[in-house]
């Protein structure tokens, strides 16, 4: 999907608040020109495939009229109490065809019974509801803030929990495995999407979707783990590079001057697509229950970049060589990574490491942006190369990296030349790539 989007909305919008504390009344939620098609439409402009909404936040109002809570929007004013922001957010998506993802924030700070085994019942019963009355939900978020003070039912008190033993995440990954088997799952530690370990939406310049799930506690990770994977890891679980489109997750006015620009946007979409992650882009709806005009705008301009940038690839149908095909074989020829075809691909002969594709080039086209894509369905192999291109006084290095991953992009200053040589030093398998191109920024893609 490549780039996905987060929908930060609840009591906390209208409260001006980050974190509820869990004694805020349902009263103060009601977004009277609440348009969830609003947010799809402009979402998809963008070229976000799936929304993820906040079902409930932290301080445990929900914006579905649970059956185990009074905390809910069904004794707030919106539409009288008989409101259902999960319905209309999920039958939006679905009308635009777009997927719906929901959080459900495991810390509660308004359940009496957080910290005790009621609380997980409750919590397990909640997830139930979303994922049996909802339609399809294709991905199920849970973040690591756990515990802390909080409302807890009057209790106002600090509650500690143990996160290695609190949640029982197994018996909660079963639920969804059992009402939704094709969700994904995000959390620290995976299983399907983990945490990129910060909230600037940007993955480690090295970065390899192999991991250790066993080695990280959800809430409690080892951030720099995260930001890079493992190169030994034994799971695959994709990164999710997670950021607001403003200062906050939560919409506050106060905050108008500090949406991202469409640049911004396009550097930190370099920072995480094309470093083998999917960026995850915070934009939360105001107290009228809409994305701003500011916000919508940004988030247009910014996909209208991206498509210039790469509307025209220098290296398509370029023919290429590679100094080792495995079997020798048509089927493996370089010639597939400049097809345009993301299903074919070139590998490599078993037992070769130090290999080189060269492929011709038009010599009058300048670019400064390099995509090179594995096909990741056998995995991630390669973890060195370099790249050169010939110039007339001869080859010349002008970038080089290690992981590439489902997609890697370098940027360079622009130059031109009549041939580019990929040179890959090591990988633990047989190297190959999917696809490979050469493109030239367009206007709001800063150059390096
Ligand atoms: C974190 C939360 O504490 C923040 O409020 C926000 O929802 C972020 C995406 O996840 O764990």
């Amino acid at each position: 999907m490549e780039m996905v989007g987060f929908i930060h909305f609840t009591v906390n919008t209208f409260t001006d608040k980050e974190w509820g504390y869990g004694d805020e009344s349902p009263a103060v939620f009601d977004p009277k020109k609440l348009d969830a098609e609003q947010w799809v439409k402009a979402a998809k402009d963008g070229g976000i495939k799936e929304l993820i909404l906040t079902a409930k936040h932290h301080d445990g109002f929900c914006l579905w009229p649970s059956a185990y809570t009074e905390h809910s929007i069904k004794n707030s004013p919106y539409k009288n109490g008989k409101g259902d922001v999960v319905k209309e957010f999920t039958e939006a998506c679905a009308k635009y065809g777009i997927k719906a993802g929901l959080y459900l924030s495991p810390w509660d700070r308004n359940h009496a019974g957080y910290g005790t085994p009621a609380y997980i019942t409750y919590y397990k019963n909640q997830l139930r509801e979303l994922l049996t009355n909802y339609g399809k939900i294709s991905e199920v978020w849970f973040d690591g803030a756990n515990g802390g003070d909080g409302y807890y039912g009057g209790a106002k008190e600090t509650r500690k929990i143990d996160k290695l033993t609190y949640y029982p995440w197994k018996e909660i990954h079963e639920i969804i495995h059992q009402l939704q088997p094709d969700a994904l799952i995000f959390s620290d530690a995976g299983p399907d999407l983990h945490w990129i370990g910060n909230e600037r939406g940007i993955a480690g310049e090295t970065f390899w979707s192999m991991f250790n799930s066993n080695k990280v506690t959800v809430g409690d990770s080892d951030t720099d783990y995260l930001n890079r994977g493992d190169y030994f890891g034994n799971d695959w679980v994709i990164g999710q590079c997670d950021v607001s489109i403003r200062k906050g997750w939560f919409y506050h006015a106060t905050d108008d001057e500090s949406v991202k620009t469409p640049s911004q946007l396009v550097d930190l979409w370099y920072k995480s697509v094309g470093r083998n992650a999917v960026f995850l882009l915070n934009i939360p709806p105001n107290r009228d229950g809409l994305f701003a005009g500011k916000d919508v705008a940004s988030l247009k301009k910014f996909r209208e970049i991206l498509d210039n940038t790469f509307k025209e690839n220098i290296a398509s149908n370029a023919k290429a060589l590679a100094t080792s095909v495995l079997n020798k074989s048509e089927q493996f020829c370089a010639c597939n990574i400049t097809d345009g075809d993301p299903n074919s691909y070139w590998a490599a002969d078993n037992n070769k490491r130090e290999i080189s594709l060269e492929i011709e080039i038009d010599s009058t086209k300048k670019f400064d942006r390099i995509l090179l894509q594995e096909p990741v369905r056998f995995g991630q192999r390669i973890s060195s190369f370099d790249i050169q291109l010939l110039q007339p006084a001869g080859w010349q290095t002008i970038a080089s990296g290690t992981s590439i991953g489902y997609k890697k992009i370098l940027k360079i200053t622009a130059i031109a030349g009549s041939k580019i040589r990929i040179n890959i030093h090591d990988a633990n398998n047989l190297p190959a790539l999917s696809n490979f191109g050469l493109f030239k920024a367009a206007g709001g893609d800063v150059t390096n």
